[in-house]
């Protein structure tokens, strides 16, 4: 095992980093900017070394400052999360090539993923289901994406080839919109990434957005914990997932998951990664994309799986074997991950401050992933998730129970939450009954607009 990990990560996540490293026994090292120096993962760690200004490029992107203090302080491994570089193959590169073991996948994996146009490629080739879309190295000009839609047929997306997580994404359904939107997913693409390079898939509509949650060793043994669905998004911003799928059977389980499987095992994947899917009404499934870092939601597959995930990505980065076979996983009952944003529920604008009557909700099968704590002052710099809050019971009806309640329990002052969400996505009839898809918080919200400003009719 290592001898001292660095964290390269903040909030919720980095606790939960350093949390593993404690059972495992290995010293963990946070980093952190000036914007975080009373940040509760910087008390957590055994040791915190401040890198930089707030500004996340001065700081927690800054890879020569992330490597050079592992290397002061004597860490040899470099735990990335979720965000900042977690997905960047020149950080894993930089990583290995000064002697640091890089906890997740080799950088060749992250930067082939990372190239959604030829993930695809590969996909198709190995037989895994993908939505028609344009084929090739990707497009650049309106002129070729014209062409493409015409042989899809509209609704097209346009997506950006080194995107992920819906930036740059946008629906054409006509070649009026596609002239229109073309070039402003392009121009959102190239703020965002650097790169204008888009692609094109048939856009499935009411679809399901189902990920599979995978493992490998450093032996291409691999192994999926199920899945989850996260369809319940706001701007392409997960808002409520969850384990199992309600929409799957046993069958369609074990159909997708070797999918899955087969899709990391191809390109020789090791350590955790997500394969994410749409799943169509009448069953069919699609690729999408594949995610090469531990995710957010990775909390509702420990539940149902009882896996330490993180535990898991730490011995697989140190050479260990896979922990368990693919037989000997069992998903028990469900569990609902609603995540805290700190952010005015009727405007959706950030809302930072100073957290006061902090009280984190607990009992039989609640877990509750937070930074929070008393006089903490939620920054203005960084992401507004604040807290996961995740319920679990034996089956369905009872986690969102659960959840509720645990909601209900949750008091943070000083700072407006999207609590009262949650409660009404878990009271909603058809959120109750597993009926929804992609589109749900679309329509959920239009419905529930304030009565000043809903038309008479
Ligand atoms: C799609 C799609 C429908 N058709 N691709 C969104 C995030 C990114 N990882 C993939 N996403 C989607 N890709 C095709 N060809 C639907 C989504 C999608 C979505 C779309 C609109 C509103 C909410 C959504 C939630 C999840 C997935």
């Amino acid at each position: 095992m290592f001898r001292k990990l660095l964290v390269a990560n903040r909030g919720t996540i980095a606790i939960r980093i350093i949390r593993a490293c404690r059972e495992l026994g290995i010293p963990s090292l946070a980093v952190y900017s000036t914007a975080d120096r009373d940040a509760l993962h910087v008390r957590m760690a055994d040791e915190s070394v401040c890198i930089g200004p707030a500004a996340a490029e001065d700081s927690y992107l800054n890879i020569p400052a992330i490597i050079s203090t592992a290397l002061t302080w004597g860490a040899d491994a470099v735990h990335p999360g979720y965000g900042f570089l977690s997905e960047n193959g020149d950080f894993a590169e930089a990583c290995r090539r000064s002697g640091l073991n890089f906890v997740g996948p080799r950088a060749r994996h992250i930067r082939l993923m990372g190239d959604k146009p030829r993930a695809r490629r590969i996909m198709k080739r190995a037989g895994v289901p993908v939505l028609p879309g344009s084929e090739g190295k990707g497009i650049t000009e309106l002129r070729d994406a014209e062409t493409a839609a015409k042989a899809l047929g509209f609704p097209v997306l346009i997506k950006a080839a080194a995107g992920g997580g819906g930036k740059g994404m946008r629906i054409a359904r006509d070649a009026a919109e596609l002239a229109r939107l073309f070039p402003l997913a392009r121009a959102e693409t190239e703020a965002a990434f650097g790169s204008r390079t888009m692609y094109l898939e048939k856009y499935l509509e009411r679809a399901r957005h189902v990920e599979f949650q995978i493992l490998a060793d450093l032996n291409r043994n691999l192994i999926h914990l199920g899945e989850r669905d996260c369809s319940i998004q706001r701007r392409h911003q997960k808002v409520l997932e969850e384990a199992p799928c309600p929409a799957l059977t046993a069958r369609m389980r074990e159909k997708m998951g070797k999918a899955a499987v087969r899709a990391a095992q191809v390109v020789g994947y090791s350590n955790a990664g997500t394969v994410e899917f749409l799943l169509a009404g009448d069953g069919r499934f699609y690729f999408i994309e594949m995610n090469t870092r531990i995710q957010v939601e990775h909390g509702v597959t420990e539940m149902v799986t009882g896996i330490d995930l993180i535990k898991e990505s730490l011995r697989l980065a140190a050479g260990e074997p896979l922990g368990s076979r693919q037989r000997a996983i069992g998903l028990s009952g469900t569990a609902i991950e609603c995540r805290v944003y700190a952010e005015d529920p009727d405007a959706h604008l950030p809302s930072p401050g100073v957290v006061s009557n902090h009280h984190s909700p607990g009992g039989l099968g609640v877990r509750v992933e937070t930074a929070l704590y008393d006089g903490y002052r939620v920054p203005v710099h960084y992401d507004p998730m604040v807290a996961q809050v995740i319920a679990h019971a034996s089956d369905r009806p009872g986690a969102i129970a659960r959840a509720k309640a645990a909601l209900r329990e949750y008091v943070i002052d000083g700072i407006k939450t999207n609590i009262p969400l949650h409660l009404r996505i878990l009271d909603d009839p058809d959120f109750r009954k597993g009926d929804f898809a992609t589109d749900f918080l679309s329509r959920y919200e239009a419905a529930a607009e304030p009565p000043s400003q809903r038309k008479v009719s």
